[in-house]
């Protein structure tokens, strides 16, 4: 069945470099905590019952659109499928987050994860709650897929979970150059074919997700994560393309990698993402107008009154121009933030 025609391809054309009439925004984790209607959703079930069930995620992925005047709507899931599809428990712990409670301890554990998996088939559900999504949305807004980055996965399979300092991770990096390198590859490959399920299902623009590049530097960013990254876009680009799909824009934000910039607006990607410790004219400066800008609201300005919210906004948009630019936040919300903050936030986009 055909999707319903797009109305508002503002963040697409954004993503392409075209001209638009005003600032796409969209917010990183929009779909979440904050919102008491997903309070709601999730004291009734399960974080993972409801990624796994079409009806369930599409309902989460609305509610803020609903709610907002919003650009794209982002499907409901989250980056640590994929580690479960490779055979991992990942627990969702209310107040904790994710946990891995038997995470790779040494490169031996490899083997115990199930590399010949078929991801198109274990996280089918994903492409069905896209497909749903993007029926229901009937081209509203756009609907963006993701995964998360190698390196990023690769953290939490090892740590069991968020981790202050990567310290577990990292030494594998040390300790076990090659192993590593076999785990990132596998991981790779993983994420490439299920970014190209998510666009055969329905999702029209796709974001990666390196969280924890921060931790790297320089240098292990280099050998560690930026091989994956560049691997990511160009394969994804050309299954898509050979599949018989419309290229579609594909996002990359590696959190806290300002180090990198200039490499990841080379890396195939059309949106760069940044986080807020860089300043827009800076970040524009070093990459000028070959990739588009998102971000880079630190997410803290939410608790800011809103008068001083908006000015904070209206700086931002200042700095980033009209041109080649996603308004966002520099990293996802956090739940106890206000949903009238957040309408304040988008309001003030919309308005300049
Ligand atoms: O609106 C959306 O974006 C919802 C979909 C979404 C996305 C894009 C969720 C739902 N998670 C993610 C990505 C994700 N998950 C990232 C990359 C983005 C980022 O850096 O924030 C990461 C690192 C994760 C891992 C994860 N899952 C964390 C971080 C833990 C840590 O400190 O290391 C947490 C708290 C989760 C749980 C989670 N994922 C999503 C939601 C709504 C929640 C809350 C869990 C719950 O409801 O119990």
């Amino acid at each position: 069945m055909a999707f319903p025609v797009l109305k508002n391809d503002r963040i697409l054309r954004a993503a392409r470099g075209e001209g638009v009439d005003r600032v796409p925004i969209w917010i990183m984790r929009q779909a979440g905590r904050y919102l008491p209607e997903f309070r709601e959703l999730r004291s009734k079930h399960d974080f993972f019952t409801i990624c796994q069930t079409p009806d369930l995620a599409a309902e989460a992925s609305l509610q803020p659109i609903r709610r907002f005047d919003l650009d794209a709507c982002i499907i409901f899931s989250d980056i640590l499928v994929i580690p479960q599809a490779l055979g991992m428990t990942v627990e969702m712990r209310p107040g904790v987050g994710p946990v891995l409670p038997e995470p790779l301890i040494s490169p031996e554990d490899i083997h115990k994860l199930d590399s010949a998996v078929n991801i198109t088939q274990k996280l089918y559900y994903v492409g069905e709650a896209i497909t749903l999504t993007r029926h229901k949305l009937d081209g509203k807004v756009p609907l963006l897929g993701f995964a998360g980055a190698p390196w990023t996965l690769m953290g939490y399979m090892i740590e069991g979970g968020g981790s202050k300092t990567l310290s577990k991770a990292k030494a594998w990096l040390y300790q076990f150059p090659d192993a590593s390198k076999r785990l990132l590859n596998m991981l790779t490959s993983a994420v490439v074919d299920y970014l190209v399920m998510q666009a055969l299902a329905g999702a029209q623009m796709l974001q990666v997700f390196e969280s924890s590049a921060e931790h790297l530097g320089p240098e292990l960013f280099k050998d560690y994560a930026l091989p994956y990254i560049q691997q990511i876009s160009l394969r994804v680009k050309a299954l898509i393309k050979a599949k018989g799909l419309d290229d579609l824009p594909m996002t990359i934000f590696a959190k806290g990698a300002h180090y990198a910039l200039q490499d990841l607006a080379e890396s195939g990607y059309d949106v760069v993402g940044l986080d807020w410790t860089i300043d827009p004219e800076e970040a524009r400066g070093r990459v000028g107008y070959s990739v588009t800008l998102q971000g880079n609201l630190d997410p803290c300005a939410l608790y800011a009154p809103e008068a001083e919210l908006r000015r904070y906004t209206k700086e931002m948009l200042k700095k980033f121009g009209k041109n080649r630019y996603i308004a966002n936040l520099g990293h996802g919300i956090y739940p106890d933030m206000k949903p009238d903050h957040v309408a304040t936030l988008i309001a003030a986009v919309h308005e300049e």
